[in-house]
């Protein structure tokens, strides 16, 4: 019988590969797994735990907290401030970035993290999953709140792992995608999918359409021409799909295709969009393109965005590279 790659061993043999490679990158990824088949397990027990429900506090962007997204938040925390790993963290849960406790060393990375992405579908038991993203620091000295602010193509390293049916890890560190999938016998994640690719074409979209109203032109044009199927000037019919989780909806176009969109809209013109450049759309944009999509902000590329705030929002428009750059195409128009 042949024993399927675990996670640790594939890192390890990537880490062979590079001749500078400390470890220190694997020894911290392991860490972040560790936090995360812990998250798998909390969130997998549902209401026995009496941890379903709102927490009845608001994050910094104005969103009500679930309980969930607090345990998840102290459980990374947890799991990464001690590690010597990191010189500082950002959560989408906490205001400020978070500090390495005085007493432990600092490492050389930053970690940014959403600890539960789509937490609005845990109390109806849908797939919920983390996100994060891993930049360089500097190793032995306390992070600065500039030092986070580096545009997504920085990326050392970038993934999310998704509490579904299966609980699985994705990831990139700028050597194509992997996907892991957790073997709860054995507590594990094994090689499942490896070297990840989006098709090109695709047929299916992504969009909370009861938004309709609110969209610019170029994405009310882009949706409308889907939905006109055959007989509009796609000349195809068109297929949707809305989880409301971010993770899903990107864990699906790595699997068969799609484009996934979240745009500005007229809703709240103070917000540029809903989803966060630097732990959701810097990481799945990395991911995407490492797998050969495309990830923009419908003017820009998001990887090139330099930011300047740690919870700034973004438009997102990623997926197949041929419906994104007739996403974009419209934008231009
Ligand atoms: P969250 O990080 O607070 O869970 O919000 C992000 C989520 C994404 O996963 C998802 O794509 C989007 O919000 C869904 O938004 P909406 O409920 O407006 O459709
Ligand atoms: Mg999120």
């Amino acid at each position: 019988m042949s024993i399927q790659k675990t996670f640790t061993q594939f890192m390890i043999e990537q880490q062979r590969a590079l001749p500078n490679a400390t470890g220190d990158l694997t020894l911290l990824l392991v860490d972040i797994a560790n936090a995360c088949k812990r998250i798998s397990h909390t969130v997998s027990r549902g209401a026995m735990t009496g941890m379903l429900g709102s927490a009845g506090t608001e994050n910094v962007q104005g969103e009500t907290q679930k309980k969930l997204d607090i345990i998840t938040n102290d459980i990374m925390v947890d799991a990464l401030e001690w590690t010597g790993h990191l010189s500082g963290m950002v959560s989408e849960e906490v205001d400020d970035f978070i500090a390495i406790p005085e007493q432990y060393p600092k490492g050389k990375y930053l970690a940014l993290f959403d600890p539960l992405d789509g937490s609005s579908n845990i109390d109806v038991n849908l797939t919920v999953g983390t996100i994060f993203s891993i930049l360089s620091g500097t190793e032995g000295v306390d992070a600065t709140l500039e030092d986070f602010l580096q545009t997504g193509a920085e990326q050392v390293c970038a993934g999310f792992v998704l509490y579904g049916p299966s609980t699985m890890m994705i990831l990139t560190t700028g050597q194509g995608v992997n996907g892991f999938t957790l073997d709860q016998d054995v507590g594990e994640f094994v090689l499942t999918h490896p070297n990840m690719t989006i098709p090109e074409d695709t047929k299916e979209f992504s969009i909370n359409m009861s938004n309709h109203r609110f969209w610019e032109t170029p994405v009310q044009r882009y949706i409308d021409e889907c939905m006109q199927g055959e007989e509009g000037p796609r000349g195809i019919n068109f297929n949707m799909r809305w989880v409301a989780s971010m993770v899903a909806e990107v864990y699906r176009i790595l699997t068969r295709g799609g484009i996934f969109i979240y745009s500005q809209d007229t809703r709240d013109t103070s917000k540029s969009g809903k989803l966060r450049l630097m732990y959701e759309a810097n990481p799945m944009g990395y991911i995407v393109e490492q797998a050969g999509g495309q990830c923009s902000t419908g003017r820009e590329r998001i990887l090139e965005i330099v930011p300047d705030s740690i919870h700034q929002r973004v438009p997102v428009i990623l997926g197949s590279k041929n419906e994104v750059e007739r996403v974009v195409s419209y934008h231009l128009d």
